[in-house]
């Protein structure tokens, strides 16, 4: 049995199991949550950043429009499956994350810069103000992802160095930070290992701490004769030192097989950039992009992903 440790989340949006079912991550059933009606001028609303907030849920959403600008809009959730999304920019970028530290929403995500993306950071105490940190490191980089606690003393942030165009490979490292602004100390984490990641690895929603490690899941990308193929994989890493990884699942634990993550605007990809987690039940909600489309919802709990991972340990 593995603990989640944090807060509970009583009204974590949730559906059992479906009968039958043997996969690790189950989809929710009314599947997507969010498609491009919910803002005038959508293109597409895909990978989200989604929050406990006060009673209910905010989020962070990545928008491309018509014109096919890539921007951010808030939204907020009483029930973390309808949405109301707001009808303006926060920042221009996309693939937000967001997480709550020391009382602080603190929100990364791949931030344009005149030669290459790099990772944006701003902070907000009403999730309404935002103040922008500086950028955290030089272009080009992607998959922004900060831990919800300091660890040893400093922040922590999961980033992806890439190219300026579809980076065709993909590390993800760790840096620490003592104030959110000069950031060092950089750690490699983990590399494409396994044939369903082979082309890259993206760190994915902000990192679930457990009494086993950090319950870390990311994304990893296959090239096939069709193009990339996004899946969703799952690693523990240490607690206090978070770059080393003490288990990782061997094979992919959700995979794109639905419409709505086959069929879209990049077909088969399921990106994931937010979890959920309740401590009480151990219950844990996805959210996803889907083909770069649409945002859908999966759930798990924490002792389904840690035994996969510990039945199919790449690190034994
Ligand atoms: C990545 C990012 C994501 C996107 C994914 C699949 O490089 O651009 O926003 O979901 O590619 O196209």
């Amino acid at each position: 049995m593995a603990t989640i440790i944090g807060k509970p989340l009583p009204n974590i949006p949730w559906q059992d199991r479906p009968a039958g079912s043997c996969e690790p991550i189950w989809r929710y059933t009314e599947n997507p949550v969010i498609t491009r009606a919910a803002v005038k001028d959508a293109n597409s609303i895909f990978n989200a950043a989604v929050i406990p907030f006060r009673d209910g849920f905010a989020g962070v959403f990545r928008v491309d429009d018509v014109t096919r600008s890539q921007y951010l809009v808030l939204g907020k959730s009483d029930d973390g499956i309808h949405w109301q999304l707001e009808d303006k920019t926060l920042y221009p970028g996309y693939d937000p994350r967001v997480c709550e530290i020391d009382g602080l929403y603190c929100l990364s995500w791949v931030a344009p810069t005149p030669t290459g993306t790099t990772i944006g950071i701003a902070v907000s105490e009403d999730f309404e103000h935002w103040e922008r940190k500086e950028d955290a490191v030089l272009p080009v980089s992607r998959n922004g992802v900060l831990f919800p606690r300091k660890v040893g003393g400093e922040y922590c942030l999961f980033t992806r160095p890439c190219d300026k165009g579809h980076t065709p490979y993909g590390e993800v490292y760790l840096s620490r930070s003592p104030d959110l602004t000069y950031w060092g100390k950089h750690r490699f984490v983990i590399k494409p290992e396994q044939i369903w990641e082979s082309t890259k690895v993206g760190a994915g929603p902000t990192p679930i701490e457990t009494d086993e490690g950090w319950l870390c899941f990311y994304h990893g990308v296959l090239t096939s004769c069709n193009g990339f193929t996004y899946s969703i994989g799952a690693m523990i890493t240490d607690r206090d030192e978070p770059w080393k990884v003490l288990h990782r699942a061997d094979r992919y634990l959700l995979a794109p097989r639905e419409l709505y993550e086959t069929v879209g605007d990049v077909p088969n990809v399921a990106f994931p950039c937010a979890a959920l987690a309740d401590a009480d039940t151990g219950r844990i909600a996805l959210y996803y992009g889907g083909a770069d489309t649409v945002v859908a919802l999966a759930f798990t709990t924490v002792d389904e992903v840690v035994k996969t991972i510990h039945e199919h340990d790449l690190m034994k």
